[in-house]
C-alpha cells in the first residue's frame, strides 16, 4: 500500500503511540545552510568520501583531512538551528510533550532522538530553549542524554594515542588552521600542514611527550564516525528500536548503514514508519506515511 500523507491520519498514529523514535539526517540542517552529502550539491558529489571520510583517507593525509574539517567545522559554528530543530528540540519541553505525545509512556518522555548530523544544532536549539528558561536544568540534562549523535561530533577531537575525548566550540584549533579558508577545496589543492602543527593533544603549545592522558601530545583527529567505523550508540538503539511504535525519519537518503536499516527493524517489529524529506528517499515507499517538502515547514505544519 502507498504511504498516506493524510495528517489528520498521521497525528492519530502520533497521539496514541507508547514509544517513540525520531531518526534525523543532513535534510534535517540543510535548512539552516549546512551542504547535504548526496543532493545535486552534495558534499560527497564533489569530494571523495574515500579520501576524506575514511581512518585509511587520515593515515594517508591528516593535513588534507583536518583542512576539510576544519571548513566545515566553521560553517556549523555559523549556522543556527532552524525551525525543524527547534520543533524537535521542544518535544522535550514536558507540557509540550504531553499534549502533542499523550500516550507516551513515562520512562519514554521525551522521545529518543538520533540523529546522524554533527553539526551541534539540535544540542544548539536544546540549549536555546534553556537559556529562554523553556528547559528547567534537570530538563535539558535529561533530553541531552536521550539524543544520539551516531556518527559523532565535529566539535569533538579524539588523542589518536591516548584516546582522550575532548569537545570544544573554539576555533581555530591550532594556528595552522587559521589560514585555511578554502570552502570544500580539492583536497589536493590545499595546503600541506605537518603533523606537529596539526592539532595535537593537550593544545599546540605542547611541546614534549608524556603518558599523561588528555596531554600527551599525540595527533588529534576529528571526532566523527567515519566509513567502516562503529556508530555511537548502537546498543541503546537497537534495544529502543525493537519497542518503537513509531519511527518519525527526517530529512535521511536512508542509504548509509545502519542507520539505512532503521525503518525495516521497526517495521518487522509491526511499528510505523513517517517520512519527512524534500524528494523520495530510499525504502520510503514501505512507509506508513510520507510528507515531501523541506522539513522544517512540514515537520513544523503537521502539527499545528
Ligand atoms: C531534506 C531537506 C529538507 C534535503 N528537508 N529533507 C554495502 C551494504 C551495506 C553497508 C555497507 C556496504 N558497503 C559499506 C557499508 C557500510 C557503510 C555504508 O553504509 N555505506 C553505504 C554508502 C553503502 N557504513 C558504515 O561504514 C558505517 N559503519 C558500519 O557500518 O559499521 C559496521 C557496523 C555496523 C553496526 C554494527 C557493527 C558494525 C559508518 C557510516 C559512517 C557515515 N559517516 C558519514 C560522514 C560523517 C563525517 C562527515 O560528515 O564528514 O556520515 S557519511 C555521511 O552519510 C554522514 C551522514 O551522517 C551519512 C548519512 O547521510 P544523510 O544524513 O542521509 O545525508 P544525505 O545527503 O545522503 O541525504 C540528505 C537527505 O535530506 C536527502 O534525502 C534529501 O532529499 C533530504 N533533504 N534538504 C527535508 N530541507
Ligand atoms: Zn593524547
Amino acid at each position: 500500500m502507498a504511504p498516506s500523507s493524510d495528517p489528520q491520519a498521521f497525528r492519530a498514529a502520533i497521539k496514541s503511540a507508547k514509544t517513540v523514535i525520531i531518526l534525523a539526517g543532513a535534510g534535517l540542517s540543510a535548512g539552516s545552510g549546512i551542504p547535504t552529502y548526496r543532493g545535486a550539491d552534495g558534499l560527497w558529489i564533489k569530494q571523495d568520501p574515500k579520501k576524506l571520510a575514511t581512518p585509511e583517507g587520515f593515515k594517508a593525509d591528516a593535513s588534507a583531512i583536518w583542512q576539510f574539517y576544519h571548513s566545515r567545522r566553521d560553517t556549523c559554528l555559523q549556522a543556527q538551528p532552524n525551525a525543524a530543530h527547534t520543533f524537535l528540540a521542544s518535544l522535550s519541553i514536558p507540557s509540550v510533550c504531553e499534549r502533542l505525545l499523550p500516550s507516551l509512556s513515562d520512562n519514554e518522555k521525551p522521545p529518543l532522538f538520533i540523529t546522524q548530523n554533527f553539526d551541534s544544532l539540535s544540542t544548539r536549539a536544546l540549549e536555546a530553549l534553556h537559556e529562554e528558561g523553556k528547559l528547567s536544568d534537570e530538563e535539558i540534562k535529561i533530553a541531552k542524554e536521550r539524543l544520539i549523535e551516531m556518527h559523532g561530533s565535529v566539535f569533538r577531537t579524539i588523542c589518536t594515542d591516548c584516546k582522550h575525548v575532548k569537545f570544544t566550540y573554539d576555533t581555530p584549533l591550532c594556528p595552522a588552521l587559521a589560514s585555511t579558508e578554502e570552502e570544500g577545496g580539492d583536497v589536493e589543492d590545499v595546503k600541506k600542514i605537518p603533523l606537529a602543527e596539526l592539532p595535537r593533544c593537550g593544545g599546540t603549545s605542547w611541546n614534549g611527550r608524556s603518558n599523561r592522558y588528555g596531554s600527551c601530545g599525540g595527533l588529534l583527529r576529528p571526532g566523527v564516525v567515519w566509513f567502516g567505523e562503529v556508530p555511537e550508540g548502537l546498543g541503546e538503539i537497537a534495544r529502543k528500536l525493537n519497542w518503537a511504535e513509531l519511527l518519525i525519519v527526517v530529512g535521511t537518503s536512508s542509504l548509509v548503514h545502519p542507520a539505512a536499516s532503521f525503518q525495516k527493524t521497526v517495521r518487522d517489529r509491526r511499528g510505523k514508519v513517517a517520512v519527512f524529506n524534500l524528494n523520495r528517499s530510499e525504502g520510503d515507499d514501505l512507509a506508513d506515511f510520507l510528507f515531501l517538502g523541506p522539513c522544517e515547514e512540514t515537520l513544523v505544519d503537521i502539527f499545528q
